[in-house]
Order: structure tokens, then C-alpha cells, then sequence
């Protein structure tokens, strides 16, 4: 099992993670995390900070000669503004965020207090944690991807005759969408949301490759996989809804028409022609790519400031304006990408055993050998 935890605020001088429960032997290198920190950092609609940082990962422990030792892993990224101890009081609580409700839990008297922990910053820190199961999971190709399939108004045409080639043109694509004609009317939507001092949202999705039939189990609520991704998804800032599969497209049909049938060929063994399912039948993998939607609201900073209340004079006021995104969510898919990835090993390790890589290699060989001989 995968543990974790992260530390850091968006100001202060280091995110911090601690990752436990990788595998001993696994060849890994700061360069490939850092390459998934830069993906998190693109995406048309990005505000101003991110031309500031240039993400970059620092392994503080748990490995050795560029291979994993097996004990926690940690990792640090500094920020370059790391300003703080100098940075402003806010009193004017931005409806959307964690401004308000954080700022009477802890009762801090000053928002800065709990926006600094609150924001999406600590999503690096996420993606660099997430990079180390990608990489663990490349192991036994395993993969996770991701796309943007809607912003704002503007949803995209998706070709999905080939989990490749969307998966490529979402890569080359600034707001990591594959279908070309809608990223267009995309980018429009958020030039449109930026001259009128406002922030917009979407829709992005994952997709988990090569996942094998068997892992996370309906024994338990806590050990269904497919609700423990929910979990990791609904924690990343703004996410409002999740969907797996057909999701909520199942609620207008019959039975009959949305189950996904089963087939046998001695090729294949056990497989569907359709994923409605999203990959998940009774909280385990079904052995079909796991695809998840994820709705993520228009960002709460907005330069056009909503109507809020002066936590200290309790008068009538605007929110405050913080520097912020318009549109974060290409960024947001790569997050869910790195959530996606630590909840799959962490299920993966459960079932094949986390010590060494050998070790998990063998039980791993011999599943499959066991599955293709049911
Ligand atoms: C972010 C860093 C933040 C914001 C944004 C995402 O940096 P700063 O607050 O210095 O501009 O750009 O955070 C939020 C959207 C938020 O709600 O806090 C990042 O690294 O992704």
C-alpha cells in the first residue's frame, strides 16, 4: 500500500512530499519528474505565477545510484517566490475558495493564513509523488493519460476509434484537447472569460492503460478502486463532480442497452466490445481501460470581484484579488493523471506485494499466467 503526505505553502520556501511503499530496485531519476511538473505547469489560461516557477524536483531520500531503496521517498521543489513573511493580510474572503470556512475553523484572523495551504500549488507536489507510481506502473505497462473534453460551453468531438492517437494530440495540444476545431472555439471561450475579468472551467478526463482485471475489491467500501480514485480526484482543488464511464448517462437507459456484454477468445480470454463501465465492475478493474470524467469549477480569484463580507469590519465589500489562473483545467487532468497513478499501485502493490520489484514482477507474471489459464 501507497501512503503519503505533502507539506508546503504556495509562498513559502519548499513543497514537501513523502512518498512510502515503493518497491526497492526501480530505476528512477529526477528529470522524469520533472517533465510531468512542467506538463502540470502548461495549459492556455495559466496565470502569471507560472512564469515565475520552473518546477523542478529535488530527491531528498529513498534513493540510491538513481534506484529506489525501497524506505519513503522525499521530495522537495522550492518555490522561487517565496515571499511569505512579506506578503499582505487579506481580510476579504473570496467566495469559492477555502477563505472563509478556513478562516473560521482555524480561527485565523487574517485569510492568508489559509489560502497559502489552500492553494493549487500544493498540486505540484501531487504530480511529483504521482510521476514516482507512473513510474513504478511503466513497469508492468501500466499508464495514465489525460485530455480536456470540455470548456466552458465549448465541447470537444472526440474521436475515439484510438486510445493512441487521442492520447498524442492531446500531448500536443495547449489546452490538451485532440479534437483541433474545438480547441479553437476553446481558446476563444477563455480570451473571452479574461476580458471580462472572470475565470471558466471544464471537463478533462483520464484514462488508465493496461490496467489489469482484479484490483481493489467489493469486500470493503474502503478498498473498492474505483471509489478510492473518486477520493483522490474530489481532493484536488475545484473539482465539483466525477463520473466513471457512461456515469451519469446510465441514469436515461435500459439495462439491456449500457451493460457491457462478455466475450471469450483464446487470444483475448475474457473482454467486452464496450466500456460503458468506465473499467470498474463491482469497485475491481475489469481488465478495460479505466476512463473517468472530471468536472472542475471556474477558478474563485476572479479579477472581477463577487460580494463578500470584511471578516474584521463586517461591512459590505469585494473580494480580494489574488494573482491567479482564468482556466486551470488541462493542469487539472495532469494532477488527476498523478491521483489516477497512486491509487492504481497502491492497489497493485496490495495485490502483487510492494518490497522489491522482483518480488512484485513474479507475482505479477504469475497472476496473468493464472488469468490466462481460467
Ligand atoms: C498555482 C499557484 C498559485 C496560483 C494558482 C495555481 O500561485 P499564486 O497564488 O502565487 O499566483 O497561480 O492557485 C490557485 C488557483 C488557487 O486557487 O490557489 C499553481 O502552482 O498551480
Amino acid at each position: 500500500m501507497l501512503r503519503y503526505l505533502t507539506a508546503g505553502e504556495s509562498h513559502a520556501k519548499q513543497l514537501i512530499a513523502i512518498l512510502d511503499g515503493i518497491p526497492a530496485g526501480i530505476k528512477i531519476d529526477a528529470t522524469q519528474i520533472n517533465i510531468e511538473l512542467a506538463r502540470r505547469q502548461l495549459g492556455f489560461g495559466r496565470g502569471e505565477r507560472m512564469s515565475i516557477e520552473k518546477d523542478e524536483v529535488i530527491i531528498l531520500s529513498g534513493v540510491r545510484n538513481g534506484h529506489t531503496l525501497g524506505s519513503p521517498i522525499a521530495l522537495s521543489i522550492a518555490n522561487k517566490d517565496s515571499s511569505i513573511d512579506r506578503l499582505a493580510g487579506i481580510t476579504r474572503p473570496r467566495p469559492g475558495h477555502a477563505d472563509l470556512a478556513g478562516a473560521l475553523k482555524y480561527d485565523h484572523h487574517d485569510i492568508r493564513n489559509v489560502l497559502e495551504r489552500a492553494s493549487a500549488r500544493n498540486t505540484a507536489t501531487t504530480v511529483a509523488i504521482g510521476t514516482v507510481a507512473k513510474i513504478l506502473l511503466k513497469n508492468f505497462s501500466i499508464s495514465t493519460h489525460s485530455l480536456v473534453t470540455k470548456i466552458g460551453t465549448v465541447e470537444a468531438k472526440i474521436d475515439r476509434s484510438s486510445y493512441k492517437k487521442m492520447i498524442s494530440l492531446a500531448e500536443k495540444s495547449p489546452l490538451r484537447c485532440p479534437d483541433k476545431a474545438s480547441e479553437k472555439k476553446m481558446i476563444k471561450e477563455i480570451t473571452s472569460a479574461k476580458s471580462k475579468n472572470d475565470t471558466i472551467g471544464g471537463i478533462f478526463e483520464v484514462i488508465a492503460l493496461g490496467v489489469p482485471a482484479g484490483l481493489g475489491t467489493f469486500c470493503h467500501w474502503d478498498k473498492r478502486l474505483d471509489a478510492r480514485i473518486a477520493f483522490g480526484v474530489m481532493a484536488i482543488p475545484a473539482i465539483k463532480g466525477i463520473e466513471f464511464g457512461l456515469g451519469f448517462g446510465y441514469s436515461d437507459k435500459y439495462g439491456t442497452k449500457v451493460h457491457d456484454e462478455i466475450f471469450f477468445s483464446k487470444q483475448k480470454g475474457f473482454y467486452r466490445k464496450t466500456n460503458n463501465s468506465g473499467g470498474f465492475e463491482g469497485g475491481i478493474s475489469t481488465g478495460e481501460p479505466i476512463i473517468l470524467r472530471a468536472i472542475m469549477k471556474p477558478i474563485s480569484t476572479t479579477r472581477n470581484p463577487l460580494h463578500s463580507v470584511d471578516i474584521k469590519t463586517k461591512k459590505e465589500v469585494l473580494a480580494t484579488f489574488e494573482r491567479s489562473d482564468i482556466c486551470a483545467v488541462p493542469a487539472a487532468g495532469v494532477v488527476a493523471e498523478a491521483v489516477v497513478a497512486l491509487e492504481v499501485a497502491s492497489a497493485f502493490l496490495e495485490k502483487f506485494g510492494g518490497d522489491s520489484l522482483k518480488e512484485s514482477e513474479r507475482n505479477y507474471k504469475n497472476y496473468l499466467q493464472q488469468i490466462a489459464k481460467f
